[in-house]
């Protein structure tokens, strides 16, 4: 069934009346009226959990700027919180989780979330986005990559970047991380089927930490868990129209055989060059990105000319929706961000 998004349509590498665009963490700190309403809710996880503050968060940028998409306002933290984990979120430090998983007998009494009952929150979310969209622009459901999350779980704190002791036990103990993803993979597959009957029109999956791994344990936790959800995912009557993107940070060397697991579209951060991917992919699934986040700190014509070099890179014919090649920070002059609209939708498709 053909959409009318433009989005959507660009996803199944369709033609386009312009260039669709939404931007990672399009919602969020660099808006005045999410600080705003973030101090009057009283803190992050009271905008995460309670639909109508996610709904209002969800919808403040689609307001100010002319996106193609919206993407739901939640986190990837929170199926391993429905898992009994405990999500926190201190100030200056971002999420951690108040229990880590170090052994194997922890992580098999992890329990496999229901998303009805311990996410209803964010399926409450995407049922009244979708109604108060009403059909004018798609809704992106989400959730993380299996070894994303895993790696926050082993971690359990936030802030460790290079997350030492996750890449400690992928290295030591193999089979925990597996354990792990057997846990994580129905949980997502589960919940990503949720959103898109309560009303997602496309489904992101955020591997944003598989740029930590060696080529072998890139195979093991990455590649093969995503095979697993997409084709799933793509098996059920509920999701079969949806596409797909999936987003692997720092996964540039991999593109081919990321490319061939099944999902429409892939999401492509701003080290590599989506000729190359393109190339890499022998144009087969359509890309999502890569502008450098740090662009938006730019001048306002050096901005433009950044925006004009992506889409250049891409080259001609359709798949292409502009993002950036990770999230907004929460430097950014909203400004910035209209321009870089105005100069995607400008832009020849
Ligand atoms: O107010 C605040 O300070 C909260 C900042 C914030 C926001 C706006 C967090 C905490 N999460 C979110 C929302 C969010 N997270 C969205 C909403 C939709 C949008 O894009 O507008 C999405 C898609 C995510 C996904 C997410 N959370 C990812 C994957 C994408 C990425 O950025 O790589 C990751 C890694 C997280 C974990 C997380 N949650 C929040 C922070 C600050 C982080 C990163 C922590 C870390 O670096 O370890």
């Amino acid at each position: 069934m053909s959409s009318r998004h433009d989005f959507i349509r660009a996803l199944r590498r369709e033609p386009v009346t312009r260039r669709p665009v939404w931007l990672m963490r399009q919602a969020g700190r660099y808006l005045p009226e999410y600080r705003a309403l973030r101090q009057h809710a009283g803190g992050f996880l009271d905008l995460l959990k309670n639909p109508d503050n996610a709904c209002e968060v969800t919808l403040q940028p689609v307001r100010r700027f002319d996106l193609d998409a919206a993407i739901l306002f939640a986190d990837i933290l929170t199926i391993p919180d429905a898992m009994g984990l405990g999500l926190e979120f201190v100030a200056g430090r971002g999420p951690l989780f108040r229990r880590s998983i170090s052994r194997l007998t922890e992580a098999r009494a992890l329990p496999v979330p229901d998303p009805q009952t311990d996410l209803a929150y964010v399926l409450d979310t995407v049922k009244i986005v979708t109604q108060e969209l009403d059909g004018r622009l798609p809704l992106i459901g989400f959730a993380g990559g299996p070894w994303t999350l895993a790696a926050y779980m082993l971690e359990g704190g936030g802030g460790a970047r290079e997350f030492p002791r996750a890449r400690a036990v992928v290295n030591a103990q193999p089979e925990l991380v597996e354990v792990l993803a057997a846990k994580l993979v129905p949980a997502t597959i589960a919940y990503l089927l949720a959103q898109a009957r309560a009303g997602a029109e496309a489904l992101m999956l955020f591997e944003s930490w598989a740029g930590l791994l060696a080529p072998e344990g890139f195979r093991r936790h990455v590649l093969a868990p995503l095979e697993e959800i997409v084709t799933v995912v793509k098996a059920d009557p509920a999701a079969q129209d949806k596409p797909m993107i999936l987003f692997a940070k720092g996964a540039g060397q991999h593109a081919a055989a990321l490319g061939g697991l099944g999902a429409e579209a892939l999401g492509v951060d701003w080290t590599v060059s989506l000729a190359d991917v393109r190339r890499a992919t022998n144009n087969h699934v359509a890309l999502q990105g890569n502008l450098d986040p740090a662009a938006l700190l730019a001048p306002e014509d050096a901005l433009r000319a950044a925006v004009r070099a992506v889409i250049a890179d891409f080259g001609p014919g359709p798949g292409h929706v502009f993002n950036l090649g990770h999230g907004v920070t929460p430097d950014v002059d909203p400004e910035r961000v209209g321009a870089l609209v105005d100069e995607v939708h400008g832009a020849p498709v």
